[in-house]
């Protein structure tokens, strides 16, 4: 084990040691968080929910905690992944993939400044992009990516949301050859890939555009260019060694790995004049109908690879100390700024020196066939001293960037042209990523500095093994960076992005009309509730509203059938959803949100009488709101029956 490394882990330990917390607050921080009962926060703040496979949103300067949005895991409190609705949304080629693990967060973009559309996150672990409406704030559409593994880089997007995209941290054998080989022949048969996925600019539907091959690194953050640097794309790689095992040393050996300018501009130039190859693959796409309430899944069969073997001009690498990990193009998108994790200083690189070097040929050789730019000629500067363990990099509106510092936990502020570190702050403890509202785009809204951090010893009351996970809200609006809010999250925070209030709130969908409820088992009134038997299935078409089901009692399942409540929410008042539950379904409840239909699948076990309800206090009779489902044996001549109010005595 090299010597730096060991330096670097024991620096670890000694970080994550509880420091005084005396130096924490500033004084008027109280203050400056305080949002009185009834106000509003200034920004939504989505913040990825790491292994939980969610989104979170709180409000900032708050940090009170509005939402989970379920994402790529099955969330029982709100049925997502449990209805049959919603089932198909987390279709893969690997069948239904009930989990996944959400590092990164970007908000839609218009001329490089948020617009407050949509919101895209990435599953890592089955490789994956989601996109969420902000009208609604549900996940409606999610696309597989295929050739890919640890779906990490992503899902960074272009300054017209023109693209986000998908990098593979795991190089693998590509979907199309066979994949049985030998781990060890790792250099031969292993390829990365990075895959850029077009936006339609008024659906904001996904479809994988191309994909670029590319040698068997592993891929690990990205960044479009913007403003002049429009057209290209950043991606920072680690295991330039190509190493397969223990990574933790051998993926560490180089003084640089690099990072892959993309020009996508030239990439669209060759998949317009039929240079693309198409593979045959397969990969899920998952789209949900916002008028049938309901996901459909298809399984896709081609996407078209673009090889830099034959395809000159297109990609190009720039060394970069040393496994860099974030990678992050400052406002203006002249600077790009690679935080190598073992490093010990930042490199800022210029979009204008980049270009120099590609006119002049200034290389430092190839690799893998791949011009490599000489580190000298594409350097704006390096941050000198500025910490231990760079990770990411956010910016203001006054050009400084703040980049976190994993093993020194701290962040530091320093000015992109000068170079010169300005502040210092310590973080609670071992920060990942940073936010700033707006840090990623082309105007910071500044004000605010958010850290999310991986270990909280001592921050919070302990509960168990397991301790609260962290975001620390800082005050940037002055020349010193001053901590004013801890509070805890949902999963692992990683990356986050914080957007003005107002862009968002203004659109917030209230309720669906039950008009245009397109589902094909709405039942649009009391008078189309029913009951059917379709062979072993029985549909029952239920609606709900203060405070009863029509119907509440059914009769004439047998033990064997499959029953299907397909329950529509007739309410057409905002915030007045119902619930659905029955006892004993190895399945999660409904949440039905006023206008919508949904659907839940019981297999009842045993003959009976069951007992239904709705799970959320919608009125003040809401526990009277309940009904009974009878069950008798296999073949019996129960007929199917059902009432709401019905009081005539059995004979
Ligand atoms: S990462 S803590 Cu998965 Cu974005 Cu850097
Ligand atoms: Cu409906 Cu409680």
């Amino acid at each position: 084990m090299s010597t730096i490394l060991m330096t670097l882990i024991l620096i670890t330990f000694i970080a994550c040691k509880p420091r005084g917390i005396q130096q924490a607050i500033s004084a008027d921080a109280a203050g400056k968080v305080y949002v009185a009962p009834g106000k509003y926060d200034e920004f939504y703040n989505f913040v990825s929910g790491g292994f939980s496979g969610q989104m979170s949103v709180y409000g900032i300067p708050s940090g009170r905690l509005f939402r989970v949005i379920p994402v790529f895991s099955v969330d029982p409190e709100k049925g997502y992944g449990y209805s049959e609705e919603t089932k198909p949304m987390l279709n893969t080629s690997h069948g239904f993939v009930p989990w996944d693990d959400l590092h990164h967060i970007a908000l839609s973009v218009t001329n490089g400044i948020h617009d407050g559309r949509w919101v895209f996150g990435n599953g890592n672990n089955t490789p994956r992009v989601a996109r969420i409406d902000l009208k609604t704030f549900r996940t409606v559409e999610i696309i597989e990516i295929p050739n890919s593994g640890g779906n990490h880089s992503s899902p960074f997007i272009t300054e017209n949301s023109e693209y986000v995209v998908a990098g593979t941290r795991f190089s693998i054998p590509m979907d199309d050859t066979n994949g049985d080989v030998p781990i060890n022949t790792y250099k031969q048969n292993f390829r990365g890939t990075v895959s850029f996925i077009k936006i339609d600019p008024a659906s904001g539907n996904m479809n994988i555009a191309f994909q670029i091959l590319l040698p068997g690194v592993n891929f690990d953050l990205s960044r479009a260019g913007k403003g002049k640097s429009h057209g290209w794309f950043f991606f920072s790689c680690y295991n330039s060694e190509r190493a397969n095992t223990l990574l933790e040393v051998n993926s560490s050996q180089k003084d640089k790995d690099f990072i892959l300018c993309v020009n996508w501009k030239k990439a669209e130039e060759y998949v317009a004049q039929g240079k693309g190859k198409k593979q045959v693959v397969k990969y899920a796409h998952n789209m949900y109908d916002e008028k049938k309430h309901m996901a459909t899944s298809i399984m896709e069969k081609e996407v078209l690879v673009l090889d830099p073997k034959d395809l000159a001009d297109m990609v190009y690498f720039m060394p970069c100390p040393k496994s860099p990990h974030g990678c992050d193009t400052d406002p203006t998108g002249e600077f790009i700024v690679g935080s190598g994790k073992l490093a010990a200083i930042i490199p800022v690189f210029s979009f204008t020196k980049i270009q120099k070097a590609i006119a002049d040929k200034t290389y430092d050789g190839d690799y893998e066939g791949i011009p490599v730019l000489k580190y000298e000629s594409v350097l704006h500067g390096e941050v000198l001293k500025p910490g231990l363990g760079p990770l990411h990099t956010e910016f203001d509106d006054n050009g400084n960037a703040y980049t976190s510092m994993f093993v020194s936990s701290e962040v530091v502020k320093w000015n992109i042209q000068s170079l010169q570190v300005l502040d210092r702050v310590p973080t609670y403890y071992s920060v990942g990523h940073l936010s700033v509202p707006g840090g990623p785009t082309k105007k910071p809204w500044g004000k605010y500095m958010i850290a999310y951090n991986k270990i909280t010893k001592d921050r919070f009351l302990p509960t168990g093994p397991e301790l609260a996970q962290s975001a620390q809200l800082y005050d940037i609006s002055g020349d010193k960076m001053k901590l004013i809010l801890d509070f805890p999250t949902i999963g692992e925070p990683h990356y986050a992005e914080a957007i003005p209030a107002e862009l968002v709130s203004k659109n917030s969908v209230k309720i669906y009309k039950i008009e245009e409820n397109q589902n094909p088992w709405v039942a649009k009134g009391d008078d189309f509730a029913r009951v059917e038997r379709k062979g072993n299935e029985v549909h029952v078409y239920m609606t709900s509203i203060r405070s009863h089901f029509v119907p509440d009692n059914i009769e004439g399942v047998r033990l064997g059938d499959v029953v299907y409540f397909h329950v529509t929410n007739l309410e057409q008042d905002w915030d007045v959803p119902h619930g659905f539950a029955v006892k004993g379904a190895n399945n999660a409840e409904l949440l039905i949100m006023p206008g919508e239909t949904q659907t839940l699948m019981w297999k009842p076990d045993r003959v009976g009488v069951f007992p239904m309800y709705c799970t959320d206090f919608c009125s003040a009779l809401h526990q009277e709101m309940q009904g009974y489902i009878r069950v008798s044996v296999p073949g019996s001549n129960v007929p199917i029956s059902f009432s709401t109010g019905n009081t005539t005595p059995v004979q």
